[in-house]
């Protein structure tokens, strides 16, 4: 996508739109069979009046391919209710039919010719084939006619970053354009495209497009088809310049041959010109057999006659170049304590080992969306430790320099994409394992908000503070971990721990502002524990970020490390126990233990803490209880209830205090591998001074490479994390992202 101009620019009413490449996404409303076919709830609704809408779907199809040309993001809404009916307000259900003289002489969830009307699963429900949605693209279910009303549309284009919408469908006077000032309230820019919207009433699409953008602009704009393609055709292919990526070029004569570069943008771009998953494979396997760290870096790999048979299967399931599943051919690594069905799950710890019978759900997603599984690596046993030394499978060192640490408890994670045999990985972060081993290995590291990823399938570690983490590699950056992150985010029912769409403060969308963000910093005396070269090379970095509209404020790590003291040294370890088949098992398999695993445990059995110390604990982290209480009842609590203390104060934007991210070196020190074998209970502690605080605070959090220096004469990795409050994800990716674009991206050549 480099090569496209960031803005364009369309004739609109009331005047030129606007609208940046890198956040607008295409939105069409509704183009189901029951809207346009004969027989649907249209039909009926509109008094057998479907010429126009039917008109509106070869200009939708237009527009669609342009986007998809493009790969710009695509989202389609279907209007339908639960079969039950349960989300149908009566009013909704009867108001029509009940009219004197009414034409509805069904209601919504009667039988018709296209199956029960406007109820999901139904064939009338679904979108017109000509419309069909590709794999990759959102579909959101809405009850109601503004698509913004109990759906996920909110969390999905957050976090996808989109601040413009492209709109289109049916019918302008419902649908359309409620959906429009919903998203005009929530700090959208949005663009109704004429010839792509219709409805039941001629009279009523003028007016209905006016007031949209009446009285210089009220809700929007309004602009043509031609307009719009014109714009993204020049987008498209500028003057002279090759477009790379956009759709594949005259088919080559021979087949491509893979540059060996792992970003999800450069492997599509080659799938997209032909070249073979398998050609990919066989290259990647050969690296991963060469490279000298393979045994203790994976528990298993997957064979490499099967993984090249896997990747022709996926030629042969996708012959159109043009029609790619969003992951198509991504090799990715899974930590070892996340099923896949039939594959043992160890967790490092062989009396543990079991061999599930059903693979965790961010698995089938990645296998779904046409990643490739290569293998599961090793990690720190049960996830618990930040060093990649306690593994019965062996120590993986830093693809920097094998004297020293990858970090753990996901170990493996790091390493695998450091030393580039996949894509990505998919690893846990519970106490900072999603960040560590990143930040050691010199890759991106992403702890989402607990509870936006489906933690099902997953073997837990401290399951109210587990959390999903993704490691991609430097040049992917940011946009890669944005775009895992929102292809496999989404509510889990059968997660306990997920998190309901519009049950996180989201963020206002701001479409026009400047890239202005303020920031604190853990104070002097903390970042004064760190070695004397990540001192002076994290004050370098947070002295450049003025330039790319940091502004620094007054913290409050008091918070922070309280919070981060909670974890280890208080009730909360604890459930780590609940994690384990019993507390005998502890005593029955102490000779199958890691030493120090053993060690931890045991402490933990012998301090005994007792429910009402862990009920303090998580009174004092969460805040939850009591929180209903006015202060003189809960005995003046509030000050000691930290996630709602931060919440409150320096994650609240009317708050004088308010920062957007607390910025802090990922590690205080980068220890070598004798050194944590020697003392390997403190160390670790020590290693979690800056990610401890992470899930117990319910933040999110991610690791960027920021620069290097030199330790006996070898270049290692300095890395920088940002965390921001639970739900504002996009935000901190934003912002990360702006800090690629300071260092570059990946960090390579910033010392
Ligand atoms: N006009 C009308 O009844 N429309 C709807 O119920 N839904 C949409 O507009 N999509």
């Amino acid at each position: 996508m480099e090569a496209l101009p960031k803005n364009i620019t369309i004739e609109a009413k009331p005047y030129p739109y606007t609208f940046p490449l890198s956040s607008t996404a295409l939105l069409l409303i509704d183009l189901q069979r029951d809207f346009i076919l004969p027989s649907g709830f249209g039909d009926i609704q509109s008094g057998t009046n479907l010429t126009a809408v039917k008109a509106v779907v070869p200009n939708c199809v237009r527009i669609l391919q342009a986007f998809r040309e493009l790969e710009l993001p695509i989202f389609h809404t279907r209007e339908g209710h639960l079969p039950d009916l349960s989300d149908c307000p009566s009013s909704k259900l009867k108001r029509q039919a009940s009219a004197p003289g009414t034409n509805h002489s069904k209601v919504i969830g009667d039988p018709g010719e296209l199956g029960r009307l406007l109820v999901r699963g139904e064939y009338g429900h679904d979108i017109v084939d000509e419309c069909r949605p590709k794999l990759g693209e959102v579909v959101v279910d809405k009850p109601g006619k503004g698509a913004f009303w109990n759906t996920n549309l909110l969390e999905e284009l957050v976090g996808w970053g989109i601040t413009h919408l492209i709109v289109g469908g049916v019918t302008t006077e419902c649908c359309v354009t409620t959906t429009v000032r919903e998203a005009n309230d929530r700090g959208f820019e949005c663009c109704i495209i004429e010839e792509c919207a219709a409805g039941y009433n001629d009279n009523f699409k003028v007016p209905s497009l006016d007031m949209i953008h009446w009285s210089q602009g009220l809700f929007g704009f309004v602009s043509s088809l031609p307009n719009l393609l014109k714009a993204l055709t020049s987008a498209h292919a500028p003057p002279g310049v090759p477009s790379p990526g956009l759709g594949p070029e005259s088919p080559p004569s021979t087949p491509p041959v893979w540059d060996g570069r792992l970003t999800l943008a450069s492997l599509r771009k080659s799938y997209r010109s032909g070249l073979s998953p398998v050609t990919v494979i066989t290259s990647l396997y050969t690296r991963i057999e060469e490279y000298s760290q393979t045994k203790s870096t994976f528990t298993r790999l997957v064979d490499r006659s099967a993984l090249i048979s896997y990747a022709e299967s996926l030629q042969k399931l996708f012959p159109d170049l043009t029609n790619l599943p969003p992951l198509y051919g991504v090799p990715f690594t899974l930590k070892d304590s996340i099923n896949v069905a039939g594959v043992p799950t160890t967790l490092a710890c062989p009396p543990l080992t079991h061999i599930p019978s059903r693979s965790s759900k961010v698995y089938s997603r990645l296998i779904s969306m046409g990643a490739i599984y290569i293998g599961k690596t090793n990690l720190d046993q049960f996830a618990t430790g930040l060093t990649g030394c306690r593994s019965p499978h062996g120590i993986p060192a830093s693809v920097f320099n094998p004297d020293y640490v990858s970090g753990g408890s996901s170990s493996g994670s790091g390493v695998s994409v450091g030393a580039e045999l996949a894509s990505f990985a998919i690893a846990t972060d519970t106490a900072g394992s999603g960040r560590i081993p990143a930040g050691f290995n010199g890759v991106v590291g992403w702890k989402p908000t607990k509870g936006t990823v489906s933690f099902s399938g997953v073997m837990k570690a401290c399951e109210s503070l587990d959390c999903l983490s993704f490691m991609v590699t430097p040049e992917g950056g940011v946009k890669d971990v944005r775009k895992l992150w929102n292809l496999v985010r989404g509510y889990d029912p059968d997660d306990p721990y997920s998190k309901a769409p519009g049950s996180l403060p989201l963020p206002m969308v701001n479409a026009l502002a400047e890239k202005k963000w303020k920031f604190a910093l853990p104070d002097r005396k903390a970042v004064a524990e760190c070695s004397p070269q990540y001192r002076k090379l994290f004050y370098q970095v947070i002295g450049g970020l003025q330039e790319i509209g940091g502004e620094v404020k007054e913290g409050d790590w008091g918070l922070f490390e309280e919070a981060g003291k909670l974890l280890y040294d208080g009730a909360l370890v604890n459930e780590r126990l609940a994690s384990l088949p019993d507390n005998g098992w502890v005593g029955r398999e102490k000779d199958e233990l890691h030493p120090v695993i053993r060690e931890i445990l045991q402490n933990v059995l012998e301090k005994g803490v007792s429910a009402a110390e862990a009920y303090k604990d998580i009174r004092k982290m969460a805040g939850y209880f009591l929180s209903s209480f006015p202060t003189h009842v809960s005995g003046g609590l509030t000050n000691s209830r930290l996630t709602r203390k931060a919440n409150t104060t320096l994650f609240n934007p009317a708050h004088p205090s308010y920062i957007d991210v607390l910025i802090v070196p990922t590690a205080p020190f980068h220890p070598r591998i004798s050194a944590v074998l020697k003392d390997p209970i403190a160390i670790n502690s020590r290693l979690g001074t800056f990610t401890h605080f992470g899930n117990v605070l319910d933040l999110c959090a991610i690791a960027v490479p920021a620069g290097h220096y030199l330790e006996d004469g070898i270049k290692m990795p300095f890395s920088i994390t940002f965390l921001g409050r639970g739900g504002s994800d996009s935000r901190v990716l934003e912002i990360a992202s702006l800090f690629e674009g300071l260092v570059g991206v990946g960090a390579r050549d910033f010392v």
